[in-house]
């Protein structure tokens, strides 16, 4: 039995040594599973309670294109979470399970989404470097050996580089407006940057998932290493920008091509990730409270479901 469990492990091993993707009906170590399913309801996770931060600035934005725009991203959100959900439950666990963790506090989300999005001008932080930041992770994960997280991840970058883009013209038009205006945009940026840098996660020692989702070809790249690119990329548009990033440790190394930058507060990571940011509490009461008011959509769904299923059958 042993050496049939050793068999297969060194298949699968093998399999994605060579770069060939992991269906969900192929045998996988119950780990493999097990680390999936939390990466990707985690993903999922962020992209739904994500929508909250900027469907704050829907009834406000400034103009009715901006407002069409901010509405479009807020549904690209919601069907991000959805095809994950989708994907996560390939693996084995429903979609009811993976929400319920969620709504009773069990399950994470990324970090960044326990933060406020005080004004106008941090809908334009939030995509410029959040959505930044994750298309530097997602198009590694792009790349992963789980054929539905991977494929799921292709479709919802090309997304993203629209979101991006979208914030960064927001903040750029800010930042070339009135002088309370660029005021607003830097403000945005000193609040938003260090959130943005450490959603990309631990520093290498302190990522206790990396050595094995890495061997797995799960992630590609370490979360420093994502984390050096995503800076490496961002700190000229501040720049075109005219906007300072609030780090004084940054700088450019000739040498290795990259830049140098300050060490991102850790703590306060570790405590939001613990339940304790500024809008922990907030956001998953929120999220339960649209959960609950969507009961009768759910039911109402079901319904029709189940009456054309009957019609199908007859017919
Ligand atoms: N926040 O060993 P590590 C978006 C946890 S949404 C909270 O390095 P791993 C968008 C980590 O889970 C983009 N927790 O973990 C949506 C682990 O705890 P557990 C979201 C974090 O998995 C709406 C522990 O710390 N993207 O783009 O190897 C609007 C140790 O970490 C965070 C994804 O979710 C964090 N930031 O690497 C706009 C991508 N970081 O689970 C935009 C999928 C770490 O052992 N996820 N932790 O209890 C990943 O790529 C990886 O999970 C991470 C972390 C790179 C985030």
């Amino acid at each position: 039995m042993e050496t049939n469990i050793n068999t297969l492990e060194q298949q699968f091993q093998d399999k994605i040594d060579k770069g060939q993707k992991i269906e969900p009906k192929d045998w996988m170590p119950e780990m493999y599973r097990k680390q999936l399913t939390r990466m990707m309801s985690q993903h999922a996770h962020s992209e739904i309670i994500g929508m909250l931060p900027e469907g704050n600035w829907i009834t406000r934005a400034p103009n009715l294109r901006r407002k069409a725009i901010l509405l479009a991203k807020v549904q690209d959100e919601a069907g991000h979470g959805l095809y994950l959900y989708s994907a996560a439950e390939t693996l084995g666990t429903s979609r009811e399970e993976l929400l319920n963790q969620l709504h009773t506090g069990k399950a994470k989300y990324s970090s960044i989404f326990n933060y406020p999005s005080l004004t106008w001008a941090d809908i334009g932080a939030i995509g410029w470097l959040v959505d930044g930041a994750a298309i530097m992770n997602q198009t590694m994960l792009a790349k992963g050996s789980y054929g539905p997280y991977s494929r799921a991840m292709t479709r919802i970058c090309k997304e993203e580089s629209f979101h991006n883009r979208q914030g960064y013209e927001i903040l750029h038009t800010l930042a070339h407006g009135t002088n309370e205006q660029k005021e607003m945009a830097q403000d945005a940026l000193n609040r938003w940057w260090w959130p943005a840098v450490m959603m990309l996660g631990p520093t290498e020692g302190n990522s206790p998932n990396t050595e094995q989702t890495m061997k797995w070809k799960i992630k590609l790249e370490t979360n420093d290493a994502i984390r050096q690119r995503f800076i490496d990329r961002t700190v000229p548009q501040a720049d075109v920008m005219g906007l300072k990033i609030p780090d004084d440790k940054l700088v450019y190394n000739e040498t290795t091509k990259h830049y140098a930058y300050g060490e991102p507060n850790w703590n306060e990571f570790y405590e939001v990730i613990k339940g304790n940011g500024p809008c922990n509490k907030k956001r998953l009461d929120d999220r339960n409270k649209a959960h609950d008011n969507g009961a009768w959509v759910r039911a109402a769904a079901e319904a029709y479901a189940s009456k054309q299923h009957i019609k199908n059958k007859v017919a």
